[in-house]
């Protein structure tokens, strides 16, 4: 879009949403719907300037309405070698990939054994699949065959902050050195246990990693329980978007500092939408150490769950899963904090917790190349759950069967 156009856009959503009194209203909407180009309307089939549904008004205040973010996902495939579904073995939420010493190297969560479930003896049973795991790594020269390296960080001892698992890994490698952030619980794990992220690093994807001795990022600390039940609904206060748990910690370098970007559970959580009432948040720092420092403008997003971003086009952009009304749309922002949606993605086969190929170069005119493929886990039972590949294509068209489409071929 022009900035003309866009300009345009601006004032009218100004006009629309900023008038109170019905005379001047009235007069506004008039003459903003005159100042709306007739190719607009007839790009969005309105017929009538004068008689704008809620609908056609929120599409009149659309910024962005290019085709270039769609994506389209195909059915998950299995992995071959060590990745291969193992029966009694949990390996989820695998990290972003990137290559090493000429192979891929992928970390992620493990742990073995059923779920009990919190009605038992939460000091000793497994409580979630992502319960009692540690950090293990795996290593592939062509991304399907993979060996298992064995692991990077273990829980921590008893009394420590990751004593009960350490789980949901993300990398990053800045100037020869290697970032893993992670999840980390500390005994016992009960339904209200505040979480917190950990980190470790090392100049070797091989480790030995080194963690730090304190969390880098820790829920906000102004809910307030209602009751002793062990039950996360029950709430006096909610607190913050993130006063129960800090999840799916991703840290980015960004213009000279440390984007830290993790998704929140709220004390008190709701259904909203048809979905869980998730959001995402930042942190940032100067140093990929930290300390990292929550964005007054948390949360970030309304809608996702599991944090996939990626810098592209001078900006950073999210892809917005599971959750949420906004669930399904690719989005970018230009500062990391203030995200606009950019386009869709079709629901079907669309992976939960992607691990995103970081060795791929993403060019400005295709900004989503980076979901050409990547890993992923499914849940082959409650209990179990085993990394998988994802591919997906990008569309910018949509033809029948032997239908000319002589606009642009650009169906890759
Ligand atoms: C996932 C992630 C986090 C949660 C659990 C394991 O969907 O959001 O990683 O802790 O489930």
């Amino acid at each position: 879009m022009n900035n003309q156009l866009k300009a345009l856009v601006f004032c009218v959503s100004l006009g629309l949403l900023s008038c109170n009194n019905k005379v001047d209203c009235n007069h506004e909407q008039k003459e903003d719907k005159e100042k709306v180009s007739d190719e607009k309307l007839d790009r969005f089939g309105i017929t009538n300037r004068e008689y704008l549904s809620a609908a056609s008004k929120r599409a009149l205040q659309w910024e962005y309405v290019e085709n270039d973010w769609y994506r389209d996902f195909n059915p998950m495939k299995p992995l071959k070698g060590d990745l291969a579904y193992e029966e009694g073995v949990v390996r989820r939420d695998p990290s972003a990939m990137i290559k090493e010493n000429g192979k891929y190297y992928v970390w992620y969560s493990k742990s073995t054994g059923p779920t009990q479930g919190f009605a038992g003896d939460v000091e000793n049973d497994k409580v979630f699949p992502w319960d009692r795991c540690d950090i293990w790594y795996a290593t592939s020269d062509d991304g399907w065959t993979w060996k298992e390296e064995g692991p990077a960080v273990l829980r921590g001892e008893k009394g420590a902050y990751d004593d009960r698992s350490v789980f949901t890994v993300e990398i990053m490698k800045h100037e020869d050195m290697y970032y893993l952030c992670y999840q980390a619980v500390k005994s016992p794990y009960t339904v209200r246990v505040k979480n917190t992220v950990g980190l470790a690093w090392s100049n070797s994807p091989d480790g030995p990693w080194t963690k730090s001795e304190e969390p880098i990022l820790q829920p906000a600390d102004n809910g307030i329980w209602k009751g002793t039940k062990q039950n996360r609904f029950l709430v006096e206060k909610k607190g913050d978007f993130d006063s129960h748990k800090v999840h799916d910690p991703c840290i980015l370098p960004f213009n000279g500092k440390f984007y830290l970007f993790y998704k929140g559970e709220q004390m008190g959580e709701e259904i909203l939408f048809g979905g869980r009432q998730i959001r995402h948040g930042v942190a940032i720092a100067d140093n990929p150490k930290g300390p990292y420092i929550k964005s007054k403008y948390n949360p970030i997003s309304n809608s996702g769950h599991e944090v996939v971003v990626w810098k592209t086009q001078g900006g950073i952009a999210s892809l917005i899963t599971t959750d949420g009304p906004e669930r399904n749309t690719f989005q970018w922002s230009p500062d990391g904090i203030n995200f606009e949606i950019r386009g869709a993605v079709k629901g079907a086969n669309m992976p939960h917790a992607i691990g995103l190929n970081r060795t791929v170069e993403v060019p400005d005119d295709n900004p989503t190349k980076i979901f050409d493929w990547g890993l992923s886990h499914v849940y082959n039972s409650w209990d179990y759950q085993s990394i998988m590949r994802f591919d997906s294509k990008r569309m910018t068209s949509h033809v029948a069967k032997g239908e000319d489409d002589s606009r642009k071929d650009d169906e890759e």
